[in-house]
């Protein structure tokens, strides 16, 4: 949430649910998707280490090359000191191929590809996708899942969550990704390099600064090497020892960024994850401090959602083909219904009135929680295509629908809905929740 406050709707306790996902050597794991082979392997991924070149440097190296002190950036003919060529160590009776790596060239078009399908799953698993970098994302995923607990209690549906979008990307694409899930974006990043290669690090809203308080200041993000010297001159060893520093002396000595690191050593970071691209859906949700069964309430906390929503694809100048809403009721049962409308619209009124007649299923229900979604969005200056194909294949030269108009019943069962990332929470215990 984080964005404000809906009239009558308690929003602003609930903490934002922030995942960031690192590939693991990400280079060398597309190496090892494209040849099998090197699976368990040193390999080392760089340039100019044929035989007759000197020049060039280690993109990465796969965490058995680590073991020998290879490293991302370091020269090759470094690299190749502490880790011989497989081949070169083959014809060297000086040299023990138990301690040789296998060497690649970068091939970034096929890095490009494989981050290609990584890309797909985030974006299917979250509607606020930002790409840092070629094997790097922040997501919020506020709206998919939650920080309620389950089974054992200490294990929330987060977890779940981080663990299920782990697993489809190992599965789909094949390689390995380290997930961080926090309430904001700095914490997720440390999460997810916390417990590399293979990590899944999830820090609850109550335990953020008990996760930071023993880190090395220079594990926080924009903490160099310089800047950790200066901090450890001052005693300031740990994030634990920066949260309880003054910040007006980091702010005199560090200027702004003082003030900034200052927060984020507090697990304070309020920054919105923003998109790269155009989210594929909008939606929004509201829990109840208690469930409620009064229908009036939930029509309202409906109404104020579907609103939000519809403002929010006004503003960004989103159509949208489906209008949808997710109920979910004790003991943590997520339902999701929605409608399909003939064309893309941009109408708030029929939003709310679709919310409405879809909540009107569980008029009786008690509700802990509440969302509505807009979704299958196209926007005005793209995809002209499904207007015009919707005018040809309705016969008629309208392509909004009127607020009086029927809306169609969705073509798509509740389950195919979950695999275009719909998730039901329900689906994330203990167990594996990969799809
Ligand atoms: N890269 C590069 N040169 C660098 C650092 C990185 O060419 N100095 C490339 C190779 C990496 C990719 O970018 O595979 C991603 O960078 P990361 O820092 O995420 O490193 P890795 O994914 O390789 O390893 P890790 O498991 O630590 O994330
Ligand atoms: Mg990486």
């Amino acid at each position: 949430m984080g964005d404000g406050t809906l009239p009558g709707v308690q929003s602003r306790s609930e903490a934002r649910i922030v995942l960031h996902v690192d590939m693991d050597c990400f280079y060398a794991s597309c190496e090892r998707l494209r040849d099998p082979s090197l699976a368990g392997e040193p390999v080392v991924v760089g340039m100019g280490f044929e035989p007759g070149e000197s020049h060039g440097a280690v993109a990465t190296a796969s965490y058995e090359a680590r073991k020998y002190g290879v490293e991302s950036a370091q020269p090759i003919s470094q690299a190749l000191d502490a880790l011989p060529r497989m081949a070169d160590a083959r014809d060297d009776p000086d040299l023990d191929v138990g301690d040789a790596g296998y060497y690649r060239p970068v091939d970034m078009s096929f890095y490009k590809s494989v981050a290609g399908e990584v890309k797909a799953i985030l974006h299917d698993v979250a509607d606020t996708v930002r790409e840092v970098s070629v094997d790097e994302a922040y997501l919020d995923v506020t709206d998919r899942t939650g920080w309620e607990t389950v089974a054992d209690g200490d294990r929330t549906l987060a977890e779940g969550y981080g663990r299920y979008v782990k697993q489809r990307i190992a599965r789909e694409v094949g390689v390995p990704a380290s997930v961080g899930v926090a309430p904001n974006m700095s914490t997720a990043k440390i999460a997810s390099d916390y417990d590399k290669p293979d990590g899944l690090v999830v820090v609850r809203p109550d335990r953020v600064r008990q996760f930071l308080e023993p880190l090395p200041v220079d594990e926080l993000h924009g903490v160099g090497p310089v800047t950790a010297s200066e901090l450890r001159s001052m005693g300031i060893e740990t994030a634990g020892d920066l949260a309880r520093a003054d910040p007006a002396v980091l702010g005199d000595r560090f200027g702004e960024r003082g003030r900034e690191l200052y927060a984020r050593a507090r697990g304070d970071d309020d920054r919105p994850v923003t998109p790269t691209g155009r989210p594929k859906s909008l939606s929004r949700e509201s829990a109840f401090t208690e469930p409620t069964t009064e229908p009036s309430r939930k029509r309202e906390t409906v109404l104020a959602l579907a609103a939000d929503v519809a403002d929010r694809a006004t503003q960004r100048g989103a159509l949208y083909r489906t209008i949808g809403i997710k109920v979910v009721t004790p003991p943590y049962d997520v339902h999701t219904r929605a409608n399909s409308l003939p064309g893309p619209v941009d109408d708030p009124a029929l939003v709310e009135e679709v919310a409405l007649s879809l909540l009107e299923e569980f008029e009786a229900d008690p509700v802990r929680k509440l969302g509505v979604r807009v979704s299958k969005l196209s926007f005005g200056d793209e995809e002209q295509t499904s207007l015009d194909g919707f005018a040809a294949g309705s016969g008629d030269d309208e392509a909004d629908a009127s607020t009086d108009a029927e809306p169609r019943p969705d073509r798509s069962t509740p389950g195919e809905e979950r695999s275009s990332g719909q998730v039901s929470l329900g689906d994330f215990g203990s167990r594996d929740a990969g799809s």
